[in-house]
């Protein structure tokens, strides 16, 4: 049994002392806010590390998905199909911008929404598709785009779990209207709390500037009712050094993946999902997929890991839709939800950082292999 804790995810973190040269820069500046240096260096450094063409920063995520569904104008009170496989964050910004989030079932090996289960969900009143790219699979954006257009849906892309991840070489952040990353410290790549929007519509760019701003375009311009959404100095400059230093860690993951893939996949009962090909890893999460033939329960077998001190998560158990803010909702009960409410009760992400020792990453591989 581990001596300390083993949890999920630990935090990227740049050296202390590159950091402190960071805070004397900005103690000399006094800039601490408000679109200062920092800031605006990551933003153009981040656009090239995504391969995207406009790239907005935020303070996290949250507040850049509620600011990208507000761009999107989409009529109030209208309908957002997105999925419930997802963190809280998801439905609650669709639901905080005046819309009603309705569920859609989501497919059993990247656990993304369904596109085959979306078309159902249209009515006169859906106004647009909101895709996660849960765990860093990216959701299945041709088949989404052709519906979208259909149907004349705006698309936005949560891919809070997505950083760098690429499709045939395309950066995750081109697909759909918007996409939203977060960086938050529980992300491979992380600002402590932070996030950006994506887009390739020029228009948006205005826009979006006044909505983080409180709509403010200059001091004697006040062009729409916009928000607090301003990334600070200190969020950037851990970001503009954590981008030195991420790409090491995806190494690190990666070779911790190929180690749990050789070991767990030939456990009975235990399947891994696969990335789809031609598509790169975040090496965001670990998730396992515990199938009736295993020994144990998943709930059963995130219990042993704890008495072996070793926190896994159910990441996404409950569902959204399982919320008692969402349950109630005639759309939820309608849905057929089958394939989520399956895995939400199959799932299992395991600890995934690249300073995880071997010995804990043994430890991990041999309570799945021996639990009873
Ligand atoms: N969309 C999706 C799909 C998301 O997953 C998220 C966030 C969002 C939108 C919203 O983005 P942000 O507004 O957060 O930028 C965590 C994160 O707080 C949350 O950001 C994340 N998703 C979600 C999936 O996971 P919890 O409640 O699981 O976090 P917590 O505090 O239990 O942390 C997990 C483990 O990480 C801890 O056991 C230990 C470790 N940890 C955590 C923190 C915060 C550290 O070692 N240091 C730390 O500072 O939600």
């Amino acid at each position: 049994m581990s001596e300390k804790k083993i949890f999920v995810t630990r935090p990227l973190l740049p050296e202390l002392k590159d950091m402190e040269s960071q805070l004397e820069e900005i103690w000399t500046s006094k800039q601490l806010t408000n679109m200062g240096p920092k800031h605006d260096e990551l933003e153009h450094r981040l656009k090239e590390t995504l391969k995207v063409q406009n790239l907005s920063l935020f303070n996290n995520g949250t507040i850049a998905l509620l600011v990208a569904i507000k761009a999107m104008k989409l009529p109030y009170k209208s309908e957002v199909i997105t999925t419930p496989f997802t963190f809280a964050a998801t439905p609650h910004c669709i639901q905080w911008n005046g819309l009603k989030p309705v569920f859609c079932d989501i497919e059993p090996n990247t656990m993304t929404i369904d596109p085959n289960k979306i078309e159902a969900l249209i009515t006169p009143n859906t106004s647009a598709i909101l895709g996660v790219h849960v765990y860093g699979f990216p959701c299945k954006v041709d088949e989404i785009d052709k519906i979208a257009k259909k149907h004349n849906l705006k698309v936005i892309y949560d891919a809070a779990h997505a950083f760098s991840t690429e499709i045939n070489g395309i950066g995750i952040g081109n697909f759909g209207d918007i996409t939203m990353f977060s960086f938050h410290a529980t992300k491979l790549y992380n600002t402590i709390e932070g996030g950006a929007l994506t887009y390739n519509n020029p228009e948006l760019v205005r826009k979006i500037y006044n909505l983080r701003n409180f709509g403010i375009r200059n001091e004697e311009l006040v062009e729409e009712v916009g928000i607090n959404g301003k990334m600070n100095e200190l969020q950037a400059s851990v970001g503009l050094l954590n981008l030195e230093i991420y790409k090491k860690e995806q190494e690190k993951r990666k070779i911790i993946k190929e180690f749990y893939d050789k070991n767990l996949s030939s456990i009975k009962g235990v399947r891994i999902p696969k990335m789809p090909v031609n598509t790169t890893n975040s090496y965001q999460y670990y998730p396992i997929v515990i199938e009736d033939d295993y020994k144990v329960s998943r709930d059963e077998l995130h219990l042993i890991f704890k008495e072996h001190n070793i926190i896994t998560r159910k990441y996404f158990y409950p569902a959204c839709s399982d919320y008692e803010c969402y349950k109630h909702e005639l759309s939820t009960k309608l849905a057929d939800l089958s394939t989520v409410n399956d895995i939400k009760n199959r799932v299992l992400c395991l600890p995934y950082y690249g300073s995880l020792e071997d010995n804990t990453i043994n430890e991990i591989v041999e309570v799945v292999q021996n639990a009873k």
